[in-house]
């Protein structure tokens, strides 16, 4: 399981392999920290976002990182879901979400991955619950990413991170919910 912290701070600013960015489907840029990724990449991210065709709602992709400083290489491009109530999949769709970009930092020989909190913003996700399906998910996704750091905006957010990771460092190995005891 990869080591996983919760920070504040501005993605852009980020010195993993790869960031995340929470986009829209058009993949071509738009406002938060998907406009603020795009400002920092360059006008080459949104003519390599368009070139991909597109991304579906809890799905991922990855471009180059352009302009972005080293060792950033990677954006994996995600989309999260618009929170219609809940009633909608919208923690199904979540949930896809963090589990895709691990897999396409897989494919792409990213160890190092530092995530927004997807759909939190302009999506309204309802940041608490955000928080739980993003360390639930992450903690009990396999894969070759050894550190993952999940990047807030506001101090609310990264308190909210830091008590689920917390919460599930409590829950012993593997998110058992037994705790470390043996069945
Ligand atoms: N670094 C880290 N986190 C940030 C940054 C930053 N520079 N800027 C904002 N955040 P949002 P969404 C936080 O709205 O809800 C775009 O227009 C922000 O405080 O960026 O998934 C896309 O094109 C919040 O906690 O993404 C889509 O249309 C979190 O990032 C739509 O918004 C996510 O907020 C996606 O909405």
């Amino acid at each position: 399981m990869p080591q996983i912290e919760a920070v504040l701070g501005d993605i852009t600013r980020e010195e993993t392999d790869a960031i995340v960015n929470a986009a829209n489907s058009s993949l071509r840029g738009g406002g938060g920290v998907d406009g603020a990724i795009h400002r920092a990449a360059g006008p080459e991210l949104a003519r390599a976002g368009a070139m991909l065709g597109g991304c579906k709602t809890g799905d991922a992709k990855a471009t180059p990182a352009f302009r972005l400083d080293p060792p950033v290489k990677h954006v994996i491009h995600t989309v999260g879901p618009v929170w219609r109530g809940g009633g909608d999949g919208e923690p199904e769709l979540l949930a896809s979400c963090y589990r895709r970009c691990l897999e396409v930092a897989d494919e792409v020989g990213a160890r190092s991955v530092s995530f927004p909190a997807i759909s939190t913003g302009i999506y309204g996700y309802p940041a608490a619950d955000a928080a739980r399906i993003a360390v639930g998910t992450l903690t009990s996704t396999p894969t070759g990413v050894e550190r993952i750091r999940l990047v807030a905006f506001d101090e609310a957010t990264r308190d909210l991170l830091a008590a689920e990771l917390a919460r599930d460092v409590g829950s012993g190995p593997a998110g058992n919910p037994d705790g470390f005891a043996e069945r």
